[in-house]
């Protein structure tokens, strides 16, 4: 394991020596594993090169975007890092290098980009789950002194359900900051609702599910501010009394949504289908949530939102199906879509328009 982290992130530590002076953008995504890793980067940079790079939010939370590249032009960055984003289209990420020297820190099925800084254990184990916030903090470590980031390495790594490759982010964690993971004997996903490291992770992840990319993009605001994840949960810091509001709002609703489901679920087959009505986004969630509840069942929770139809798959611990082949198969023949992500979870898109195709597709699989 140790190894495999190793030869991974080698390069990344390379890019990062070599920047010294110059002007670095960090391109991130949604989710708290995305805001995770870009904070830590960020730190980083701050830290040893007393520089502070440029923040930018791709449109998508998979994908790099087209206002990426735009973004990047307008700040004439000499560097570009990537963090958690598994997708680029080929033309863009030409464009891209030719214009800057691009690092991608990814843990999705590798895509075989060259010309660029490639950093995914996935390249050398195409099974293996490490989180991008648990590769940028494995950078971190071999940098500077890591224990000022290790609460926001916990939230990105927990949320993203890295805990059991991890372990030793969280005996450090558990070493430093006894009270984040409390009595809990177990390294588990049972801290994400039992510790207060779980109740932290659904404060930043509150902040995205009720405001979309904004609320991102304030949340790793607030990641930046403070050293101190008291200060957050005191609401100290500017910008975290918001979070805590948006935190409290996001739990009336999942609530509210727990009891929708045990009453409008549908099974068939393996598959446990929910239509998520809110206005907040509450699918990801919700279907991690109740994917513990589960046994060998398929969790397709679905959101309507403008024209287009969003998804996530999550199983029950029993159920060894493949949810990214699944999420990947679940699209075909569907124009305007996407789909894919980790073996345990993953999720698509596609517009509303292909509903009935969309449930075919499930039923024949
Ligand atoms: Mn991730």
């Amino acid at each position: 394991m140790n190894v495999l982290v190793d030869v991974t992130i080698g390069p990344a530590i390379e890019f990062i020596r070599k920047i010294k002076n110059g002007k670095v953008a960090i391109v991130h995504g949604h989710d708290n594993d995305s805001i995770c890793s870009a904070a830590i980067i960020y730190r980083l940079l701050k830290k040893i090169h007393k520089i502070e790079p440029k923040l930018v939010a791709s449109e998508f939370n998979y994908a790099i975007s087209k206002n990426v590249l735009n973004e990047v032009k307008k700040l004439k960055a000499e560097y570009v890092i990537a963090v958690d984003l598994a997708e680029i289209n080929v033309d863009l990420l030409t464009e891209l290098r030719n214009i800057s020297q691009v690092m991608l820190i990814d843990h999705h099925t590798p895509r075989g980009y060259v010309k660029i800084t490639y950093v995914n254990p996935r390249n050398y184990d195409k099974s293996i789950y490490l989180p991008a916030t648990y590769l940028c903090y494995k950078i971190y470590e071999k940098l500077a002194d890591a224990k000022e980031i290790l609460w926001i390495a916990g939230i990105g790594t927990l949320s993203d359900m890295g805990l059991k490759n991890c372990k030793d982010l969280f005996e450090d964690i558990k070493y430093h900051h006894k009270e984040l993971i409390g009595n809990n004997e177990n390294i588990d996903e049972i801290l994400f609702d039992k510790s207060l490291l779980g109740k932290l992770a659904k404060i930043f992840d509150s902040a995205r599910v009720v405001n979309g990319i904004d609320g991102a993009i304030a949340a790793l605001d607030v990641l930046l501010k403070t050293g101190n994840y008291q200060n957050v949960l005191n609401g100290e810091v500017s910008g975290s009394k918001k979070l805590l509001d948006w935190y409290g709002l996001s739990e009336k609703e999942f609530n509210r949504l727990l009891k929708d489901f045990s009453v409008k679920k549908k099974t068939i087959k393996k598959f446990v289908l929910y239509e998520v009505k809110s206005k907040y986004n509450m699918k990801s969630a919700l279907a991690t949530y109740l994917s513990k509840k589960m046994s060998s069942e398929v969790l397709v929770i679905y959101q309507k939102s403008g024209e287009y139809t969003d998804v996530s798959f999550r199983r029950g611990p029993v159920s060894i199906m493949d949810l990214n082949q699944l999420a990947i198969n679940s699209i075909i023949g569907m124009p305007d879509s996407n789909g894919g992500g980790h073996i345990q979870a993953a999720a698509c898109r596609f517009p509303t328009r292909y509903f009935k195709k969309f449930m075919g597709n499930l039923k024949s699989i």
